[in-house]
């Protein structure tokens, strides 16, 4: 049987935030593109993290596109902090806006993506065995898309429900009457327990290590405010593409202020909530002592809201500096564990020897439970390039070529694999920033690039092996400069075992990121070869 190929200029990995762009932007330059995904719906993140609680942390109006002055103006967030279910809303009303749905294939993953140095073609063929031929491949597949799933001993005897956070049941679940185990406390974890502790009979959270947790001091928005931001909507987009999210960025180093002045500005960003806390002080990331600071403010803090003073002792972090680990957002987080019904089982005192049919079973107790909770994170950044088999020139994969750590130029292109683009990949500002407007600038660039391309009448692009090489170590030393290498953490790929030890994003912020693209472009694209 001989299978008809179809040629698009473009084939699109994903159908998140990240794909969806990528399919507007491609048509708008003339091209015609193809995206797979492999749920069968768009929304990415927010279509499989359904877990109780799961909502964004940058604020609404902020954690949206702002390619098109009519999508932002007749879009409604009602929630400072919109819900999955508003955030998927938005994107599927995105889809049909845009007429992008006729161009998705949907329940498609995509299992290879090969170049053919004769043709100058990308042969992606996906697990359905359907394949397309593509000039050029967009891979939108997502930062944190590959879930982690513990492996504890007999875990697979267990007979209850087992749910990760990000691939929660579409149904929903009732916990009501049940005994939940929770294992995780990243801000999956910090979203969801509230919720499942208030609707389940009892709750066991493990933890294997605390984290910082700011309130989010989520609210309804008021008319007014959205009308007062939407008139200045233009303003807020642009500065936003200098500084990522619109934080109070403050401009003063934790030693300009006196030790009662530190105090009040932490207090004061503490009680507004959100991740503006961590911009207290301009050193917080660079300067242990800064960001002792602000540890310890929050430190006192869980003292003084969790009641059991042994409870609130497992509840503070003191393994990492304030932010080197994505600080959490959460709503009654730590007065949850004032509940008769919490429990919290701290996994590095004691840890899990076993599951079984109907327990987990550390070293020192017994939990009977009914449904486990994972929220145990993912294989971030690198894991969903990983799951396809990529292979550039010479058949080289790229997986081989990323055994030590991540090798490509400005996050964009790896050498030996033309014409295929990473989006918020390592090597980019990506999870460090407001991903929307890293989704944007990323795809925006490509497609300048390919438009340039096309007006020279080139066929190929891919970066030079030695500008490759230093970007690489600039995404390592800028890393170095600061306290982030720190924390054990997904930023550094420390939570997969034998994944290797390397700073994953670059760190030195999206304004400066687009200025180094954008000079790399003017440049005639300096670092890459064109052909
Ligand atoms: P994704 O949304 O992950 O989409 C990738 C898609 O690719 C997925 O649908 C996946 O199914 C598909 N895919 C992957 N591999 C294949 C394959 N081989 N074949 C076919 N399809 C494939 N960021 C923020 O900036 N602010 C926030 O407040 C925020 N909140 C978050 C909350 C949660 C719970 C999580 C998990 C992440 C959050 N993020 C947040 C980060 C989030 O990853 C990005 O904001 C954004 O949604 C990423 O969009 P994306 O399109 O790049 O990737
Ligand atoms: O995952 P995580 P996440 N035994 O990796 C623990 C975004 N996001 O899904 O730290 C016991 O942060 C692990 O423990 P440890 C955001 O960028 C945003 O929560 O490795 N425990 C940790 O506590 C975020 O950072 C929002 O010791 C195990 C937890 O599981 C990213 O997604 C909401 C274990 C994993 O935490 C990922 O967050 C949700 C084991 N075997 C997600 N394995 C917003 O609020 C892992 N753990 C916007």
């Amino acid at each position: 049987m001989t299978t008809q190929l179809t040629t698009v200029d473009v084939a699109i990995v994903g159908a998140g935030f990240a794909g969806l762009y990528a399919l507007h932007k491609m048509r708008e330059i003339g091209l015609t593109a193809k995206v797979f995904e492999a749920a069968d719906d768009v929304g990415g993140v927010w279509h499989w993290n359904r877990y109780p609680g799961a909502r964004c942390d940058v604020q609404s109006l902020e954690y949206s596109y702002s390619f098109s002055g009519a999508l932002e103006q007749e879009w409604d967030w009602t929630e400072r902090y919109a819900t999955q279910p508003e955030i998927l809303a938005y994107l599927r009303h995105v889809a049909d806006r845009f007429d992008l749905r006729r161009d998705i294939a949907f329940e498609t993953r995509v299992a290879s993506a090969h170049f053919d140095e004769q043709t100058n073609l990308w042969n992606v063929q996906t697990e359905c065995g359907s394949q397309v031929l593509a000039r050029f491949c967009i891979m939108a597949s997502g930062s944190l898309s590959v879930t982690r799933l513990p492996d504890f001993p007999g875990i697979k005897t267990f007979s209850g429900a087992i749910y990760h956070t990000g691939d929660w049941p579409h149904r929903g679940i009732d916990f009501s009457g049940k005994h939940v185990a929770v294992v995780g406390t990243g801000s999956s974890g910090v979203q969801s327990i509230p919720i499942i502790a208030s609707q389940a009979a009892h709750t066991t959270v493990f933890q294997r290590t605390p984290n910082f947790v700011v309130s989010a001091k989520n609210r309804h928005l008021e008319s007014a405010e959205k009308a007062a931001w939407k008139a200045k909507y233009t303003n807020y987009r642009t500065l936003a593409k200098r500084v990522g999210s619109l934080y109070d960025f403050s401009d003063k180093r934790a030693t300009d202020l006196v030790e009662s002045d530190r105090e009040a500005e932490l207090a004061r960003r503490w009680d507004a909530g959100g991740v503006n806390f961590v911009h207290a002080f301009n050193d917080i990331f660079t300067d242990q002592d800064a960001n002792d600071a602000a540890a310890n403010f929050v430190r006192a803090r869980i003292r003084e809201i969790v009641e059991d003073p042994d409870v609130a002792e497992r509840l503070c972090p003191t393994d990492h500096p304030i932010g080197t680990k994505r600080i959490c957002v959460g709503s009654d987080y730590y007065a949850t564990y004032n509940r008769a019904n919490v429990t919290l089982v701290d996994l590095r005192a004691t840890p899990i020897i076993a599951v079984t049919a109907t327990a987990i079973r550390t070293t020192e107790a017994i939990s009977d439970v009914d449904v486990i909770v994972c929220a145990t994170g993912y294989d971030a950044l690198t894991g969903a390039l990983a799951r396809i088999d990529i292979r550039g020139r010479n058949g080289l994969a790229l997986i081989d070529k990323w055994t030590s750590g991540p090798r490509n130029y400005l996050g964009l292109m790896s050498a030996d694999f033309p014409n295929l683009f990473v989006i918020t990949g390592p090597g980019s500002p990506s999870v460090l920033v407001n991903m929307v407007v890293g989704i944007e600038q990323h795809v925006d660039w490509i497609a300048d690039c390919i438009t340039n391309l096309a007006a020279n009448k080139a066929v190929t692009i891919e970066p030079t092996e030695a500008a490759e090489d230093a970007w690489v170590q600039r995404v390592n030393d800028e890393a170095d400069q600061t306290l982030f290498p720190k924390a054990n953490s997904w930023y550094n790929g420390s939570n997969i075992e034998g994944k290797p030890r390397v700073f994953l994003p670059f760190v030195g912020g999206i304004g400066r990121y687009r200025d180094i693209c954008d000079t790399v472009a003017a440049n005639g694209y300096a670092g890459f070869t064109i052909r």
